[in-house]
């Protein structure tokens, strides 16, 4: 077939290196962007393919999001703007790794097992990020599409949920907005000002709002849509790429793991700041409080802020819809015990990755979603949208219910649903924050978080720790558990766990406790026992 002629070209010039083999990680791909060029090449031919199966436009965003410059990935998207199935994943991983004169092989194997029609068009959407290395391997993604004769449309710079955001559009046929990054400008910032509108005397101050953009595309990206928020919001970018490097020293990663504010953002004490990751899907929240102390508002803060509106409308919608929240292991025990025991919504827990909180999300009415890292959204049923929308426009229910529901119904306008967004959560925020009436530090004092440590341990090959219970526990190596339980044990409060990362080659390690001495003690130890069973490489990690 011409088609198959044409990779085999094509993909010469987009050549594998010989023996090298990548692990499809938490979120797609991710190592040194010098790796990457085949991958990217490989993962054009595959999203051709989900394309041809879906009868469909599929999204291939080129990021490593939270990693350093010098690295790069590939996230795939499927038709309602979600991450690619995992059984894709599966034949993600055999083109990716399969040695030059075996693609063909590998590549009619897909086609074959998923009785691909070869005949059927096929579309796809490509986005990237502002790393240098970005523009080639975007191409490269175009040029995979190509050789199998898909369609290509290249958006070019865009955050990764904007993409998202375009494929979810492009498929319900504008259902869910227009396809275009002004389009999704529009959507968004009219939600926002529906929703700020009626709020009484909202001063300069509490429009006000420091942010941090990680020398990323979310600097870039917020920039553009300021415009559109017609005063509404009063942004201070800091880190917005003209000088400093990507995710170096700033962004949501840096201010989540080091709990500290970003290097450049001048913060006075009390004000509002928020920093995004390299590609604006995740956002965290911080200000600097009394004898300047930093204090972070994590993704577990927003699930808490947002849950605790929505449930509020619901009440005063009188709409009975189930709410949950869905959280991983790293969620702060102290806002799992507020949300069970404080606000009694049901809590779930799952593995690390948006694919699985997400997937965990849609067997509610309304799924709130967050990593403590701050990647998240909300989830609406088709059937809580529809009732939510039939209230807002029935003339005959008393004010205070419409006007709930009216609120609804912009919230549901205003969140991305396809995946965590920084932008759209960071307006979701501001406006449940205006429409509440509340300060950040009243937000922050809604529960107290444990203290906490996170820390990283390098060891030979990471693959050697397994874990189950949504990675609350470890089976492998052997007496790995036996040593993180008992050192939790010598603690008050205390919990830990540890799990391979998928996006850098580490081993996490978590540890929360009474105070945040024995935290970081914990953490330490933990982090001994992980170098010592699981074959640690370099130095011994040292005490804090
Ligand atoms: C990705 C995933 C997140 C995950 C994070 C860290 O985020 O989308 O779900 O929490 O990696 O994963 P790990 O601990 O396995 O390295 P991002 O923002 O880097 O794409």
């Amino acid at each position: 077939m011409a088609q198959f002629e044409e990779v085999s070209q094509k993909s010469a010039v987009h050549p594998k290196p010989v023996g090298l083999v990548l692990q499809y990680g938490t979120a797609g791909f991710r190592t040194n962007s010098k790796q990457l060029d085949h991958v990217m090449f490989r993962m054009g031919l595959l999203a051709t393919l989900r394309s041809k199966k879906t009868k469909a436009t599929i999204g291939v965003m080129v990021t490593a999001s939270h990693n350093p410059e010098e690295d790069n990935g590939v996230k795939l998207v499927d038709p309602m703007g979600e991450m690619v199935t995992p059984a894709w994943e599966v034949y993600a991983t055999q083109l990716a790794n399969a040695e030059q004169e075996e693609l063909l092989t590998a590549l009619k194997d897909v086609i074959e097992r998923e009785a691909i029609s070869m005949a059927q068009e096929a579309s796809v959407f490509v986005g990237k990020d502002t790393r240098p290395s970005s523009d080639s391997l975007s191409q490269a993604v175009l040029d995979g599409v190509h050789a199998l004769g898909g369609h290509s449309k290249d958006y070019g710079l865009v955050t990764t949920p904007q993409l998202h955001y375009m494929v979810c559009c492009q498929n319900t046929q504008g259902r869910y907005g227009e396809a275009t990054v002004k389009g999704y400008y529009r959507k968004l910032s009219q939600a926002f000002i529906q929703l700020t509108k009626n709020v009484p005397n909202r001063t300069d101050d509490q429009k006000a709002l420091l942010v941090d953009g990680a020398n990323g595309i979310g600097a870039l990206k917020v920039c553009e849509m300021e415009t559109y928020l017609k005063n509404e919001l009063q942004l201070s970018l800091f880190n917005d790429g003209s000088s400093g490097k990507l995710n170096h020293l700033c962004g949501a990663d840096y201010v989540k793991v080091q709990q500290r504010a970003p290097k450049g953002v001048e913060m006075t004490a009390g004000e509002r700041c928020c920093s995004y990751d390299g590609d604006a899907d995740r956002i965290v929240y911080y200000y600097s409080g009394s004898a300047g102390r930093f204090h972070l508002l994590d993704g577990d803060k927003i699930a808490t802020l947002i849950s605790t509106y929505l449930k509020e409308l619901l009440t005063q919608a009188g709409l009975d819809l189930q709410i949950a929240v869905v959280q991983t292991a790293y969620a702060n025990g102290s806002s799992t015990q507020y949300l069970e025991d404080t606000m009694k919504v049901i809590v779930r827990c799952t593995k690390t990755g948006v694919k699985h909180l997400h997937h965990a999300a849609q067997e509610f009415d309304i799924g709130v979603y967050f990593e403590a890292n701050g990647h998240g959204t909300v989830l609406f049923s088709k059937a809580a949208e529809e009732k939510i929308q039939k209230l807002a426009q029935d003339s005959n229910t008393n004010d205070e219910r419409r006007r709930a529901a009216l609120l609804l119904q912009n919230t549901v306008n205003l969140i991305n649903q396809t995946v965590g967004d920084a932008i759209s959560d960071m307006l979701l925020i501001e406006a449940v924050l205006a429409i509440r009436g509340m300060t950040v530090q009243q937000w922050d004092a809604i529960y107290t978080d444990l203290p906490n440590r996170q820390l990283k341990v390098k060891v030979a090959d990471r693959r050697v720790i397994d874990t189950t219970d949504a990675e609350r526990r470890t089976v492998s190596p052997a007496g790995l558990q036996e040593a993180i339980d008992s050192r939790v044990k010598k603690y008050r409060r205390a919990r830990s766990f540890v799990r391979p990362s998928g996006t850098e080659d580490v081993v996490r390690v978590y540890a929360e406790a009474d105070t945040q001495e024995s935290a970081d003690a914990l953490a330490h130890e933990v982090s001994l026992a992980v170098y010592r069973l699981a074959g640690g490489v370099g130095e011994e990690p040292k005490s804090l």
